[in-house]
């Protein structure tokens, strides 16, 4: 038995532990709790659950999702989608945004706009896609688009859960735009055959933030 084997039996055992832990979770539910080295709940991290060594039934035809501009950032921060997802990119502020990236899963221009654009950005490709505006420098997003639709995001307690999983053995990991080191050096293997449910917890070393500052809008008061 080789030793990454060995490890992964481990984390198996591991995880099975926390399953019977947990309590009364719904089957095939996984739960996950993220904290930062200081022990603080981290928000807009993403959960995922790829199955091992088989292919996840991704949707031939994902629904469509958003991603909103408001109070000039883009909400949510960090947006899990499955690939071949459409996202819309409403602009709810009063003045315009530009929104783009040149990030290789997914290089786009939504060209100076209010409201709502009419077609959707189709992220055809799986890795993480970087989004920001070309008028508000401070404004940085990411879409994660995973080759699975087993995901969540991370809200402000920290907590994300994952429903509706086929018993199986699965890959489970976690990423965050600050996270330290790789996201595959968080994965844990999980197995749902026994248990039904799992529940797990992370503790994630993440770098001090690099956003830019915001800075003041013209015919507006103050920073917004
Ligand atoms: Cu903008």
């Amino acid at each position: 038995m080789t030793r990454l084997r060995q490890g992964l039996v481990a984390m198996v055992a591991v995880a099975g532990l926390w399953a019977r832990a947990a309590g009364p979770a719904a089957a095939g539910d996984i739960t996950a709790m993220v904290r930062d080295q200081g022990n603080q709940p981290v928000e807009d991290a993403v959960l995922l659950a790829a199955p091992e060594g088989r292919p996840a039934a991704v949707p031939e035809k994902p629904g469509r999702e958003i991603v909103d501009q408001i109070n000039l950032e883009f909400v949510p921060h960090v947006k899990p989608v499955v690939v071949g997802s459409p996202v819309y990119f409403p602009n709810k502020d009063d003045v315009r945004h530009h929104v783009y990236s040149f990030s290789p899963a997914k290089r786009f221009e939504l060209p100076l706009y209010s409201g709502t654009p009419a077609a959707p950005v189709v992220f055809d490709r799986p890795g993480i896609v970087a989004i920001g505006c070309n008028i508000h420098d401070w404004m940085l997003g990411y879409i994660y688009v995973a080759e699975t639709p087993y995901l969540a995001r991370t809200g402000a307690d920290g907590r994300a859960r994952l429903e509706g999983l086929p018993a199986g053995r699965y890959v489970v990991r976690v990423w965050h735009p600050r996270l330290e080191g790789t996201e595959e050096a968080t994965s844990r293997a999980v197995s749902l055959d026994r248990t039904g449910a799992a529940d797990l917890a992370w503790q994630l070393t993440l770098k001090s933030s690099v956003r830019p500052r915001r800075a003041p809008v013209p015919g507006q008061r103050g920073y917004r």
